[in-house]
């Protein structure tokens, strides 16, 4: 058969396979089969030396113009596949459906309660500060009078960095660095942030945060650090909060007082829902109705002197368990659940 008509043929063929094809993929392997680079056509161009010469340019040429045509009619179906697809997509779109909110992040209840206890603090006066949590053995004992090889110092479980440098156990290492700073009276300073003790349990986490108050000025009493707490703990929880004021000992206060709130968990009863008291009552207070959440005193006269500040000053301090505060205000009766980072947890805090 002549060269030319082979080419006629082909063209047909590819015409009517085409209509077959049933998908974009189907037509792309068409194209390979009939037009690729080692596809029927090209086999026919190679064909070319077989025609007398005065022929081949003129073969040639057909051979181009057919090539370009069946690529011109295939590209016209892969538009009409793509179209198919986008309308099919389109039908599936139901612009009366709900739309989906993107997840939205929350603040950490632990911030909340630290943000909301500074607020009513600032309200008094008192300026937040911020200090680093690894700390000297200096500012976190020694010039608060823990004595070297004090037994003092085994009250809390402390974690060393290096000699002489440690995780901070407490915030009170920021009084002496107020009290440093200011150089003198009066200083008004409230200090959050995290603390580290060697801790574990449904109370107590080797990291938790605390919040420092200190008041030096003239002729501070027991009598203001009360009433500053008081009024923080009623604005914080709402007037019926009971209070009380246990005799403690902290080497840094003289006299050292340990606070309890009533057990909101168990509103002070000391038992569970199911009624039962005693040990086995409420898991938060240990059946006792009262939560410690917080040490205070009068500054003593050592942490003065270690400071610069004249003895004879005046002021109160007291340092705030902030986990124990926010079980109480959210009815958690597990602290470790604040650092779970359980997002089904977190997201019940959202302000
Ligand atoms: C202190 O840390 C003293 N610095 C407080 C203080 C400051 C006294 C200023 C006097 C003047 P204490 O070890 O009792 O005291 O801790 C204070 C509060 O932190 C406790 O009442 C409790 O609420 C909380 N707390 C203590 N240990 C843990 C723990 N492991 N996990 C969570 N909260 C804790």
């Amino acid at each position: 058969m002549k060269l030319i008509a082979e080419l006629d043929n082909l063209a047909d063929a590819f015409a009517a396979e085409l209509a077959g094809v049933a998908s974009a993929a189907e037509a792309e392997s068409l194209r390979n089969v009939r037009l690729g680079r080692k596809g029927d056509l090209a086999a026919l161009m190679n064909r070319l030396p077989e025609l007398p010469a005065e022929e081949r340019p003129a073969f040639g040429k057909a051979a181009n113009a057919v090539k370009e045509r069946l690529n011109r009619l295939l590209e016209d179906r892969l538009a009409a596949f793509r179209a198919e697809a986008e309308d099919a997509s389109l039908s599936r779109f139901d612009p009366t459906l709900p739309g989906r909110m993107p997840e939205r992040g929350s603040l950490h209840p632990i911030t909340l309660v630290m943000e909301e206890i500074c607020g009513i603090l600032n309200n008094l006066g008192f300026e937040t500060v911020y200090g680093p949590e690894v700390e000297t053995d200096f500012h976190n004992f020694g010039a608060l009078n823990f004595p070297d090889d004090h037994p003092a110092r085994d009250m809390q479980d402390t974690l060393f960095i290096a000699e002489g440098i440690v995780m901070r156990t407490h915030t009170s290492p920021m009084q002496v660095r107020a009290m440093l700073e200011r150089k003198k009276p009066p200083v008004a300073v409230i200090a959050p942030g995290k603390v580290y003790r060697r801790d574990y349990d449904l109370t107590h986490s080797p990291m938790f945060h605390q919040i420092e108050g200190l008041l030096v000025d003239e002729n501070i009493s027991l009598a203001h650090l009360r009433g500053v707490l008081t009024h923080f703990l009623r604005e914080f929880f709402g007037a019926d909060v009971k209070l009380r004021f246990r005799p403690s000992f902290f080497p840094f206060t003289e006299p050292s007082v340990e606070v309890d709130m009533s057990c909101l968990i168990c509103r002070g009863s000391g038992r569970r829902e199911d009624g039962k008291g005693g040990e086995d009552g409420c898991r938060v207070c240990k059946g006792t109705g009262w939560l410690e959440i917080l040490g205070a005193g009068m500054v003593d006269p050592a942490v003065f002197a270690a400071v610069g500040f004249d003895p004879a000053c005046a002021g109160f301090a007291f340092g705030l368990g902030v986990e124990r505060v926010a079980m109480l205000k959210y009815g958690i009766d597990d602290l470790r659940m604040f650092f779970e980072n359980d997002l089904r947890f977190l997201g019940q805090f959202v302000k």
